[in-house]
């Protein structure tokens, strides 16, 4: 096992949140995590289908970098790895799940399943199953925000857009290649790299001849950081110097968060790569765990509020599956809509 990368310090002292703020985030994380051990549990009773990857342990990026943006206008870009993307950026609980029991109710209306959430509403761009895919169209769409400002003059054009993918998909040509354009054009953009160490069974130190991703910013002369992936509030602290910059058309950033996926590849994988010292050791910095001890010590909640949220989130992940069951499949005779735009 390769030594475990040193997390950059951050001054906590800095610390500006609210009790609202912080019982948001706790709330978001909580929904990624109950949300995804309820896949794990209908998909091993075989109610949904095909490669399902799931998030646990990661949930201080989504929460800590898409609830910093502004709902519904800013961009979201994921990967196949998205449902944690998709409920961090409001696309109701139901709606995710029914997309995975593939039903027309889901997001994607049934037609994409896990690796393709979707949703115009809520500005998620979708999910990709082809490693990197997600960046162009990421790109695209930082483009198309400083197009509409600049050239149109449109002064409401200043969405921020955000792109995550993983550290194997930042050994891809597509990552350099806009890298290259977004610092060039100052586009409004922030490359979020959830290195969480392994790209299926491939170790990262073992693919990349240089390992810490934030230092390829430089090389395009644009901003690159890197964070702990498993604090959300540094997660935060760094997604909004970020945002603030792509703002104000100071450019791209890169933000490299080191952090763990606690199940395996997908839920097909048996995980038998990872050694147990390995999995220990990021399990003890549990996010979710993180942000509750945080919150009590700076005195902000007290543990009855923190298991309120977790009863609350519960509900509202039963009640997606139910929702998800109850709903009609797509109808056969609807086959060749949604395949372009529709009105
Ligand atoms: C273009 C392409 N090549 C290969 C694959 C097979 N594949 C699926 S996931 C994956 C690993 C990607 O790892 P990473 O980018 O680190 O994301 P993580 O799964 O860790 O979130 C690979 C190689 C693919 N889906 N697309
Ligand atoms: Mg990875």
């Amino acid at each position: 096992m390769v030594a475990e990368r040193t997390v950059p310090k951050f001054d906590r002292s800095s610390i500006k949140i609210t009790k609202e703020e912080g019982l948001m985030l706790y709330e978001d994380m909580v929904l990624g995590r109950l949300f995804e051990d309820k896949c794990a549990e209908m998909y091993y009773r075989g109610r949904m289908f095909g490669f399902v990857h799931l998030y646990n342990g990661q949930e201080a990026v989504s929460t800590g970098v898409i609830r910093a943006l502004r709902r519904d206008e800013d961009f979201v870009s994921s990967t196949y790895r998205d449902h944690v993307h998709a409920l961090s950026a409001g696309v109701p609980a139901r709606e995710v799940m029914a997309e995975l029991f593939g039903k027309a109710t889901g997001c994607s209306k049934g037609r994409g399943g896990s690796m393709h959430m979707f949703s115009a509403e809520h500005n998620l761009l979708g999910g990709y199953a082809f490693v990197a895919e997600g960046i162009p169209v990421a790109m695209g769409a930082a483009f198309q925000s400083k197009y509409r400002r600049e050239a149109l003059k449109d002064n409401n054009a200043d969405q921020v857009t955000t792109c995550f993918f993983g550290d194997g998909a930042s050994n891809n040509g597509q990552f350099f290649e806009c890298l290259n354009m977004s610092a060039l054009w100052k586009l409004p953009i922030i490359y979020v790299v959830e290195n969480n160490k392994w790209a299926i069974g491939m170790a990262h130190d073992r693919a990349t001849s240089q390992p810490e991703i934030y230092k390829k910013a430089s090389v395009f002369d644009m901003e690159g950081y890197e964070v702990d992936g498993m604090d959300v509030l540094a997660v935060r602290d760094v997604a909004q110097k970020a945002i603030a910059r792509a703002r104000a058309g100071e450019g791209p950033t890169l933000i490299e968060a080191l952090t763990y996926r606690f199940r395996g590849h997908s839920l097909a994988d048996p995980d038998e790569l990872r050694s147990e010292k390995e999995k220990e050791f990021w399990a003890s910095k549990d996010p979710i765990k993180k942000l509750a001890k945080d919150l009590t010590n700076m005195g902000l909640v007290v543990s009855e509020e923190l298991k309120a949220i977790e009863e609350k989130v519960q509900a509202i992940v039963n009640d997606a599956v139910e929702f998800a069951e109850n709903s009609p499949e797509p109808d056969p005779d609807e086959l060749r809509r949604y395949v372009f735009a529709e009105d």
